[in-house]
């Protein structure tokens, strides 16, 4: 193989994220045939056999794509000379625990392994995926000095996944025609926006004549599916959101072909559509392939639009709000 390595690193690998991501990524799916790819696996001392078992399986796939398996509890270690960091491993929701005492839970170690990207490669991108991933990504950005605000992104590709596949279904059509953008904060608040949005190049609202379905049982299977799988399987959703994290690194990677585009959670840069300044928020975005993304201009928003974005804003600000002292200016 004639590239370098591409280290990455997965936290929270023993997961049952982590368990449907790993292979993947191993078997050249995601970096190449042609690159080879060092696996670091970060996980609690609890979980370390666990992950121990993993790569076990891993490496029994035989990928001659896979360069080594590192397995550590030590972010410190977990993220030396790393090119991507995927940030999987947090605490789950627990009964009648509120979303602020998640957030309060899991934010000190966004804090932690933010410090802890100093030991990673300048041109790292960090994904974050553990919930409440906007958040979560807000804090580790602030706490990591050496890196650039831009190579932080939080995942809201599983969302824009289920709103394809709810139009594809409605539409008749095949899931690759449709071309959507999740606004703002990965929760029951964001806005899957069926406005701007095409199938095969027509607008959403040309092609489904029916804007009811849109605004309600659309949206509300889009924004409820998490809970909804979480009722059919007993276990929150894994495969998909393993799926959804690959897209979101490949999505980067590659050049977004002409009038698409993609949801991805980054800092807003304070012109685009009302959003404030430095908010992990999801917006439509387009790469041009060199693992950087772009916010996609002048995509017109309505008086509903409008409406639904400063609500997932709200949000997003309120969650700020809460997590305030562990953000350094
Ligand atoms: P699991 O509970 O199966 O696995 C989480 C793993 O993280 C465990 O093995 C745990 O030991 C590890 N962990 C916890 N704290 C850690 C730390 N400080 N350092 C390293 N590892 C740590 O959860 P799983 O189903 O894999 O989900 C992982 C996260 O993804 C959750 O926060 C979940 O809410 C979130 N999700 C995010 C989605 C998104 O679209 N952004 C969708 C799917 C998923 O709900």
């Amino acid at each position: 193989m004639k590239k370098p390595v591409v280290k990455v690193a997965v936290t929270g690998a023993a997961g049952q994220i982590g368990y449907s991501l790993l292979f993947r990524i191993a078997s050249g799916e995601v970096f190449g045939q042609d690159t080879p790819v060092q696996l670091n696996l970060l996980e609690l001392p609890a979980a370390i056999k666990s992950a121990e078992g993993t790569a076990m399986e891993i490496d029994d796939c035989g990928f001659p794509t896979l360069a080594g398996i590192n397995i550590s509890e030590s972010a410190e270690n977990a993220f030396d000379g790393i090119h991507w960091a995927l940030f999987v491993g947090s605490k789950p929701r627990g009964p009648g625990m509120e979303r602020n005492d998640l957030i309060r839970d899991n934010g000190p170690i966004f804090v932690a392994q933010g410090k802890a990207l100093n030991r990673a490669d300048r041109g790292v991108q960090i994904v974050v995926v553990g919930n409440p991933c906007n958040t979560n990504a807000l804090i580790a950005q602030h706490n990591c000095r050496d890196i650039p605000a831009t190579q932080f992104s939080a995942m809201t590709m599983l969302d824009e996944n289920r709103a394809k596949a709810q139009l594809a279904k409605k539409a008749g059509v095949n899931v690759g025609d449709i071309n959507i953008g999740i606004w703002g904060n990965h929760s029951s608040t964001m806005y899957p926006d069926f406005e701007t949005g095409t199938i095969a190049g027509k607008k959403i609202l040309d092609v489904i004549k029916d804007r009811a379905w849109l605004e309600g049982d659309f949206m509300k299977t889009v924004q409820q599916r998490g809970a909804a799988i979480i009722a059919a399987r007993g276990k929150s959703s894994a495969a998909s959101a393993a799926s959804a994290c690959i897209d979101h690194v490949k999505n980067l990677m590659h050049k977004t072909p002409d009038g698409k585009w993609f949801s991805c959670a980054v800092p807003s840069d304070g012109n685009s559509y009302g959003v404030p300044a430095g908010l992990l928020f999801s917006f439509p975005c387009r790469s041009q392939g060199n693992g950087k993304w772009e916010i996609v201009k002048g995509l017109p928003v309505s008086d509903y639009s409008r409406k639904k974005i400063d609500e997932t804003t709200k949000e997003l600000l309120a969650e700020r709000e809460v997590v305030k002292d562990l953000l350094i200016k």
